[in-house]
């Protein structure tokens, strides 16, 4: 049996971490489910590939438990595990190699999806645009970022994005960034619309009919966009596609601590809720971008299908 005891303390710090949302944002949680999984085969001490194995499954596990919407963190443990859990006559040394290399793949695919998002995306931004982001998402700021590199973009607005404000993390980099950004807060979207061009947000996951799932308010700004008739772009690498919704399961929304909004004794009597994510209707998005090309949002159902194979 593989005790928790057993798992190395970095890994079960990487856990805390996305647990804790030190480590966040879609595409940073699947980078660092690679790393632990990597980590693990680098220090197991299993002496049989079944042991060895075992060990990879808890931490799987134990990465899985930990935040349960965004689907890149399961997409990531089954593209890096796939293969050396199907691997037969074969021994740990092997084993540990495959989960090694695989993994420093999958993070350098990661990083290289993201900047192509970036070159692919910015192409779509007009001169003179003025950009309105959501929360913090690299692949909507690598757009944002290589547009205005290629002198395009005017001006991006930030939401705050309540109640984390990791808005605020978006609005630190593009101003490093040298990017003229505004602050306002999420309830703002409405009164500024007008001055909108086009809304880019990032996702946690896609469902096979391209609704989008990425964080709580996103479809508020949809609804908005809509409205307006500005159009709403979403940036995301293939491995933000949900392999499961092909056979209708519906993605899990992560409530979180209601602490995180405010002090709940405070208000003894209220009970408070603090869902993190929200679902946007593929009606109200006119393209993802993707690292491999953009797609409108019907054609989610043939990406999940027919680039990855994960038939239902
Ligand atoms: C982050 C969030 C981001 C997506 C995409 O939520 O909703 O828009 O994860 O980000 P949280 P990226 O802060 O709760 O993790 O493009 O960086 O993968």
């Amino acid at each position: 049996m593989i005790l928790e005891t057993m798992i190395p303390p970095e890994v079960k710090q990487i856990a805390r971490d996305i647990r804790t949302m030190r480590i966040r944002g879609a595409g940073r949680i699947a980078r660092g489910a690679a790393k632990a999984l990597k980590l693990t085969a680098k220090t197991s001490s299993a002496r049989t590939p079944r042991e060895f194995m075992k060990e990879i499954d808890k931490v799987s596990s134990l990465l899985l438990a930990t935040r349960p919407t965004a689907v890149s963190l399961p997409n990531a443990i089954r593209l890096i595990t796939a293969w050396p859990k199907q691997a037969k006559n074969t021994d740990v040394q092997t084993l540990r190699k495959m989960i090694i290399s695989r993994a420093d793949e999958f993070i350098k695919n990661s990083k290289e999806a993201v900047t192509r998002i970036g070159e692919i995306g910015s192409q779509r931004i007009s001169k003179g645009d003025v950009i309105l982001t959501h929360c913090n998402s690299d692949c909507a700021l690598a757009i944002i970022k290589r547009a205005f590199m290629r002198h395009k973009l005017t001006e991006v607005f930030v939401t705050e994005s309540r109640p984390m404000r990791q808005g605020l993390i978006s609005v630190r980099e593009l101003t490093k960034a040298g990017v003229p950004t505004t602050l306002i807060v999420d309830s703002a979207v409405r009164y500024f619309i007008r001055d909108i061009d086009k809304v880019i947000v990032g996702a946690d996951s896609i469902a096979a009919n391209g609704a989008i799932v990425n964080k709580i308010g996103t479809s508020q700004i949809a609804l908005v966009a809509h409205e307006a008739r500005v159009p709403f772009f979403v940036a995301a690498e293939s491995y933000k596609f949900h392999p499961d919704t092909l056979v209708g399961r519906l993605v899990k929304i992560e409530e979180r601590d209601p602490k995180e909004i405010v002090d709940p004794k405070r208000f003894p009597r209220a009970k408070i809720r603090n869902p993190v994510f929200d679902i946007t209707p593929p009606e109200y998005v006119d393209l993802i971008i993707t690292e491999r090309g953009i797609i409108p949002p019907s054609a989610a159902y043939t990406i999940i299908q027919d680039l990855f194979k994960w038939k239902s």
